[in-house]
């Protein structure tokens, strides 16, 4: 196998799941806006993006999202998608919440101003500019759903959804747009996710 990477929060998510799991990939390294765009490699993914895993056989998939639920089957060692079927619903139900919500709310300001997306999406900046006001309401949800002091967003058990969460917070921590104060539980998991090993996948 190999694992097409970049530094990004779509190839951290699967970087921070591979870790959870210790599953340990051989890398390319690629660089953003020129490797991911060359001809060579969009005939791995047409829409030069980053990541890929291709597999041994050349077939290859591409989707963070994919990639990681690829693995959960492939290396079922600590299943981070759930076993049973309340807990494959509840985490899938977490893991889109959290990406919908918090991540793409982040993903939605990057893609909107930084230039390397300008050829990608037509910028709109005063959009970029609303999902940055919305980033201290979003973390102001999750902080109301963990007031039950959850330790983990799914529950109990470490799972996708952090994976997912620790994703959001990598950006929140990289903009400077953190977790306001006053959402005390969500601060405790984020500091929790700080201390994981996999952080610095
Ligand atoms: N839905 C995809 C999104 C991947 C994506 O947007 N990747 C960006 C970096 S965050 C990329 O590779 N861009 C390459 C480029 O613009 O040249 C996933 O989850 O893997």
């Amino acid at each position: 196998m190999k694992f097409y990477n970049a530094m990004s929060g779509n190839t951290k998510r699967v970087r921070i799941f591979m870790a959870e799991k210790g599953v340990d990939v051989p890398r390319v390294e690629m660089e953003l806006g020129k490797d991911t765009r060359s001809a060579t490699y969009r005939r791995i993914n047409s829409l030069g993006e980053v990541p890929a895993l291709a597999l041994d056989d050349g077939r290859v998939i591409t989707e963070s999202r994919a990639i990681c639920r690829y693995l959960d089957v492939a290396f079922p060692n600590s299943p981070l998608m759930g076993v049973t079927a309340f807990d494959q619903g509840n985490i899938a139900m977490w893991s889109e919440r959290i990406h919908s919500h918090l991540f793409m709310t982040y993903g939605l300001m990057v893609r909107h101003t930084m230039t390397l997306f300008a050829d990608v999406v037509d910028q709109v900046p005063d959009f970029a500019e609303t999902q940055r006001r919305a980033i201290p309401e979003k973390w102001s949800w999750l902080n109301k759903e963990m007031s039950d002091k959850r330790p983990f967003i799914a529950g109990d058990t470490f799972s996708f959804a952090d994976v997912e969460g620790m994703t959001a917070l990598m950006l929140a921590d990289a903009f400077d747009l953190g977790i306001p104060e006053s959402c005390t539980h969500a601060r405790k998991w984020a500091d929790a996710m700080r201390k994981r090993s996999s952080w610095t996948a």
